[in-house]
């Protein structure tokens, strides 16, 4: 298929587009042949695992020593990351329905920027800037900010003006004079999407035996994060939180919940408790029906399909006799998809060209880039 063909297919219209709203994330490899890459990338990333002055050998390094572990993973998932079918299908619902309910910045086109795999943040903004596009929403697709996710997104399109840039009074700023950038950096508490997952919840209440479904432990589930990140002042556990408690206000406090934070790797010390503890813990305490809501992240990917449902709900379920159930991803779910269209409403019509929040960086940030990524966005920074 010809790249025009190609494009046109993400275009909600025939008309030429005046609004592309990118969609950013950080991707994940569509097959077991892209592992390897997508590794490389993630731990070249300086925004995320920052590595010293050799990152650009070391990078390569580690994520070919890793490689054939998380190939098999991916291999046991049905051989690759759903991440880029979902989130093509949640932007082509997205921008129909912003083309009825949001005329005034129609038409609607959508572009997905990922971080580590194709299409990449920069090659989907060369293709905004071919289709003359008029403004451009860099819309992160976690609905909490934490500086290792949206933040090195943000980076990346920063990074990617910075590139163009040759001559000494070039800046970032002026490069992109032809797209008018705004962002949309955080949604923690959207209505719809507390909606979203408190239906989550309920349905899979429901999977339980109705004597039982009482004393359901509800563990809403987080990728975790490094402890020296969170005390650096990320947002992300805060924000990770205020997701629950207002998931939980929607379904009227009818369960005890626990947030745990799942994924951790390496020697350094992350955020707890950990979600397999929690559930040998609470097995201990008798609790042996128990709910896993993946809170973060809302398409599946290797952290549900492979931790939550194989090593915790399968292994470590019938390991401890314990009967655990995983209440389903957002994915395509209507409600969601009604929340991604009204959140770029809302951002269109509030005219905010971001949160307050995204104006200050974490007290103890350490990170250059976050400072120079904020006055590309930022006019006023
Ligand atoms: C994350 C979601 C997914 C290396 C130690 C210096 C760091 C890290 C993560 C994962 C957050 C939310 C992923 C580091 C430093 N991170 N892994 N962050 N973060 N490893 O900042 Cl949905
Ligand atoms: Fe949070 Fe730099 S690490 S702003």
């Amino acid at each position: 298929m010809s790249l025009s063909l190609l494009s046109r297919r993400f275009c909600s219209s025939s008309a030429k587009p005046k609004t592309g709203i990118l969609m950013l994330n950080m991707g994940g490899p569509a097959n077991v042949g892209e592992v390897n890459m997508f590794l490389t990338r993630l731990f070249q990333d300086r925004d995320l695992i920052p590595l010293g002055p050799f990152q650009k050998y070391l990078g390569p390094l580690i994520a070919k020593r890793r490689t054939p572990e998380i190939q098999k993973k991916y291999s046991e998932i049905g051989g690759g990351s759903p991440i880029r079918m979902w989130t093509e299908k949640q932007g082509e619902a997205m921008v129909k329905m912003l083309d009825q309910i949001s005329p005034q910045s129609a038409p609607h086109k959508y572009y997905i920027g990922f971080r580590y795999v194709d299409p990449l943040v920069e090659d989907s903004i060369v293709e905004m800037e071919k289709d003359g596009i008029e403004r451009a929403i860099a819309f992160t697709q976690y609905p909490q900010y934490s500086c290792s996710t949206t933040g090195s997104n943000l980076n990346a399109v920063y990074r990617h003006y910075l590139s163009l840039c040759k001559k000494p009074e070039d800046d970032p700023f002026s490069m992109a004079s032809k797209l008018k950038w705004s962002v949309i950096d955080r949604w923690p508490t959207h209505p719809k999407l507390v909606r979203a997952f408190a239906d989550s919840v309920r349905e899979c209440l429901e999977e339980f035996d109705e004597d039982k479904r009482d004393e359901v432990v509800i563990l809403f589930s987080a990728h975790s994060l490094p402890t020296s990140v969170a005390f650096r002042g990320d947002t992300y556990p805060a924000e990770v939180a205020a997701t629950v408690m207002a998931v939980m206000n929607d379904i009227k406090f009818s369960n005890h919940y626990r947030l745990v934070w799942q994924s951790k790797v390496g020697p350094q010390t992350w955020l707890g408790p950990q979600t397999d503890e929690a559930i040998e813990g609470l097995a201990k305490l008798g609790k042996k029906n128990i709910m896993l809501v993946p809170i973060a992240f809302v398409n599946d990917h290797i952290e549900t399909l492979h931790e939550l449902d194989i090593e915790y709900m399968e292994e470590l379920g019938e390991k401890l006799d314990v009967n655990i159930k995983r209440a389903k991803t957002l994915n395509d779910r209507p409600v969601f998809l009604e929340a991604l269209a009204e959140i770029v409403k809302e951002h269109v019509e509030t005219g905010y060209n971001h949160t307050k929040q995204l104006t200050v960086r974490c007290p103890n940030c350490v990170n250059p880039t976050c400072a120079a990524m904020r006055k590309f966005f930022i006019p006023s920074y």
